[in-house]
């Protein structure tokens, strides 16, 4: 990264440490994330590491957690909890080469419980990892070039792209500007290679994190690039967005947005959902640098002392959105240029098979939450793997947790559809416009913040409101509904037109009047209601819908005209 923009000192290691919050005591302290990880590891009396190097090894996308299902039986029987560890994958844009997919696969079936989890953020995910496997699962990884770095942590995560193949040429300009991005932004430190290749350490000249330096980012940072009119990234949801802007096929440029972000904490009203301000555009040779200037202002000025208060969002609104603009084009050098016009349609993915404008296939299929599995039904793990073994596809993860299989000349279209129905994954395709918008969060039981089920509940709901659906008519219609099992929104639920969030067990707080292209935050409509109510309450919402739509209105918009909830204004909601 940019020498301009290394770590203004006055705000990040000269200040005393006991003035900031215990985090950034951890990673000062950890000599660029290595801390005590090596000695965690060759423990053999527990399975888990220390709360210290838990929290370093989120740095290199690795989070320790236990199954909850089994908590309150091992505490009875005076067992430590049942410790793994949820491993995540750094695969810009989600693409993913047919030989990546077999190696996911094998890790998969032999350390990660048989299953594979395609995230919200267009990457992998394999849980219930022993301590003991960690090594050979990230070492397994290294072998087809993927690896876990930044995955997690205070640090620029993985960076998304829209999965759009209509615009081959289009795609592949900021496919490969998305992937560049990701490796400029990952973190330095050898520690990486240390502990999980073994390699020996090395001597840098100066400091080993240059732009990072030795405390890196106060929060998590997002990035990511939208190809109109598909806002599939959800762009507003990110804390730096990139709009491209094209003309006659080709690249011109991006309008460049800042400070969204969607979590927030149960009862603290000073956290909220906020969505991205558009600032202006940038060429793209100036993306880099741009990306350069937006980080180290939230380095430098993000809050350390409260980690809630942390996200660029905060640092924006405490801030103002003009001062931080004016900052960053201080460290840019030059005056970002107007934001120029474009059009998004939708945040959702198109189901079934097209044809690019090159001519090659693209077939997404629709993968309920994400979850690649065999089941009784249908064995989604072994179908991928055989068409994986054809070599004649690559996969996408798209950013609503589907999986396109992509780049398919027309002669292997019958082959690859052929054994699309063989494992019946023709069968997985979502019985109800609502279910093919659909997303969950993983939520119960390896998600250690999770207050009420997600992932393993929103597909039995799904069919009781699809009953309601039938009644009025509307079983076709597209409606983005999503649901979380806490509020901190990892299936963005708060920019849905139905969204739900855990509160409870088997209570949700729910959400009305979301924008249909990720335009307008939702309002929480009723707070911590179980499935009755909630299903009552749909039916009432979507047989208005039905009888008193206009043309072409939006499930979302029809919620605020008819008064269910208000307009969310400014792009903030404090409402909850
Ligand atoms: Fe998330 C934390 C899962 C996308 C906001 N998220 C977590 C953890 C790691 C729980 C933890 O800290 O212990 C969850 C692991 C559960 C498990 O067992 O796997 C978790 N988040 C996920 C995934 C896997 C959900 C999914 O079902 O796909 C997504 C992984 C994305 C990826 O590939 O990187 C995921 N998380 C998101 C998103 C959506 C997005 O980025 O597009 C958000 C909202 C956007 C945002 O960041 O504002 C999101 N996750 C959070 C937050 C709240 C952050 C905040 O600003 O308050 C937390 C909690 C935290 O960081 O303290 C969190
Ligand atoms: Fe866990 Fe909450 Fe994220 Fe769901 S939204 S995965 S429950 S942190």
């Amino acid at each position: 990264m940019d020498s301009r923009t290394q770590p203004d000192r006055s705000r990040d290691i000269s200040q005393p440490l006991d003035e900031l919050g215990p985090d950034e005591t951890l990673k000062a302290d950890s000599d660029q994330l290595r801390g005590t990880i090596q000695q965690g590891l060759a423990n053999e009396i527990t399975a888990a590491v220390s709360a210290d190097d838990a929290k370093l090894m989120k740095f290199f996308g690795i989070y320790q957690q236990d199954d909850r299902d089994f908590r309150e039986e091992r505490r009875r029987q005076k067992l430590e909890p049942a410790y793994f560890f949820m491993v995540r994958v750094r695969l810009p844009g989600g693409v993913c080469s047919p030989s990546q997919w077999l190696k996911l696969d094998e890790l998969a079936r032999t350390y990660g419980a048989e299953t594979l989890r395609l995230t919200t953020r267009q990457t992998f995910q394999l849980h219930r990892v022993n301590k003991h496997d960690l090594r050979a699962v990230i070492g397994g990884l290294r072998d087809v070039l993927l690896d876990t770095k930044a995955a997690c942590g205070d640090d620029t995560r993985g960076v998304m792209c829209t999965a759009n193949p209509n615009l081959s040429r289009l795609h592949g300009q900021v496919y490969a500007l998305a992937k560049r991005a990701s490796d400029h932004a990952t973190p330095r430190t050898g520690a990486y290679r240390e502990i999980w290749y073994g390699a020996e350490r090395e001597h840098v000249d100066g400091p080993e994190e240059p732009f990072y330096g030795r405390t890196y980012l106060p929060r998590k940072f997002k990035i990511g690039f939208a190809i109109p009119p598909s806002n599939d990234i959800d762009l507003y949801s990110q804390d730096l967005g990139f709009i491209a802007i094209a003309q006659g096929g080709n690249l011109r440029g991006f309008n460049v947005a800042i400070g969204g972000g969607l979590g927030r904490t149960d009862q603290a009203p000073n956290t909220y959902p906020r969505l991205a301000s558009v600032i202006g555009y940038v060429e793209v040779d100036r993306v880099i640098e741009t990306i350069d200037a937006v980080i180290s202002v939230q380095r430098d000025y993000g809050d350390r002392l409260d980690r809630s208060h942390a996200r660029f969002k905060y640092t924006i609104d405490e801030k103002g959105l003009d001062w931080v603009t004016a900052e960053i084009e201080r460290r840019l050098g030059f005056a970002l240029a107007p934001a120029k016009p474009y059009t998004f349609a939708s945040n959702g993915d198109l189901l079934g098979w097209i044809t690019g404008e090159d001519g090659r296939q693209h077939c997404t299929l629709f993968i309920e939450n994400g979850r690649v599995i065999n089941t009784p039904e249908r064995s989604v793990m072994d179908g991928l793997r055989a068409i994986a073994r054809t070599g004649k596809c690559t996969f996408r993860i798209t950013p609503n947790q589907n999986l396109m299989l992509a780049d398919i000349e027309p002669d292997d279209h019958r082959m690859i559809e052929a054994l699309i129905i063989e494992h019946r994954l023709d069968r997985l395709q979502a019985r109800s416009g609502l279910r093919a918008n659909s997303m969950a969060c993983v939520a119960l039981p390896t998600c250690g913040l999770a207050m009420a089920e997600s992932e393993r509940y929103l597909p039995h709901l799904l069919t009781k409101i699809e009953a309601i659906l039938d009644q009025h008519g509307l079983k076709e219609d597209p409606i983005t509904i999503r649901m979380t099992g806490c509020p901190n929104g990892c299936a963005r639920p708060y920019i849905a037109e139905i969204g739900l969030t855990g509160r409870a067990p088997g209570k949700y707080n729910l959400y009305l009047g979301g924008g249909f292209h990720g335009q307008r935050l939702n309002k929480m409509y009723l707070e911590n209601v179980g499935e009755s109510t909630i299903l009552r309450a749909l039916d009432d919402t979507l047989g208005r819908y039905a009888r008193e739509r206009e043309p072409g209105e939006r499930f979302g918009d029809f919620a605020i005209r008819a008064g269910y909830v208000t307009e969310v204004q400014e792009g903030r909601s404090f409402n909850d």
